[in-house]
């Protein structure tokens, strides 16, 4: 799945079928019920909609805040993130159930440093799940074809030195993200 295996960012782990076909359409169906809006950053707006539970990043103010708790559909698949991951359960607090409709990406960034590992979950299309960092004056890259079902998994270097971004989606995209939270 990793185009270039030696290019791999490192602490990036791919876990194909992570769920089922039968799994996944049941988590599509509750994310298309959730209240998703447009992903807010200060002034501007993302083209994904989007609901976060347990906290939520807020741009203008530049600091975490509480949101609703992880809905009861949300919490097994939590436990089953954690022990994949080896985490102490109730490790993960936080969730972002995410739709990108045709034309919807996400752009180069670094998640915040509120959080610490990060896990995402694909869902109903594949997308390039695109990595670069900086090389002297050049960007040293590596994509991973993140297939529906899969969940990948982001530590180290690869959360904290490497920026992630999504191309444009040609074929809608669901996306459920769980972060564990930094030490304070
Ligand atoms: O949809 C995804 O898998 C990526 C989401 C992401 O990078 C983010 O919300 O910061």
């Amino acid at each position: 799945m990793f185009a270039d295996e030696s290019a791999r960012p490192d602490g990036l782990h791919y876990q194909p079928d992570f769920i089922s076909a039968q799994e996944e359409a049941a988590l599509i169906g509750h994310i298309r019920a959730l209240p998703l809006a447009p992903f807010q950053f200060g002034i501007y707006e993302g083209k994904r909609r989007v609901v976060f539970f347990g906290s939520r990043y807020d741009f203008t103010h530049q600091r975490l805040e509480a949101a609703e708790e992880l809905p009861a559909w949300l919490v097994p698949l939590a436990g089953r993130v954690e022990r994949f991951a080896a985490l102490p359960s109730g490790s993960i607090k936080h969730a972002l159930c995410t739709e990108y409709d045709v034309g919807a990406g996400i752009g180069w960034h670094r998640d915040k440093k509120h959080f610490d590992q990060v896990f995402g979950l694909s869902l109903a299309s594949a997308c390039k799940f695109r990595f670069r960092r900086k090389a002297g004056n050049k960007w040293e890259r590596f994509t991973l074809n993140a297939q529906p079902r899969s969940l990948y998994v982001m530590t180290g270097a690869s959360r904290h030195v490497w920026e992630h971004s999504i191309p444009p989606v040609e074929t809608p995209r669901y996306s459920i993200t769980f972060r564990t939270m930094a030490q304070a």
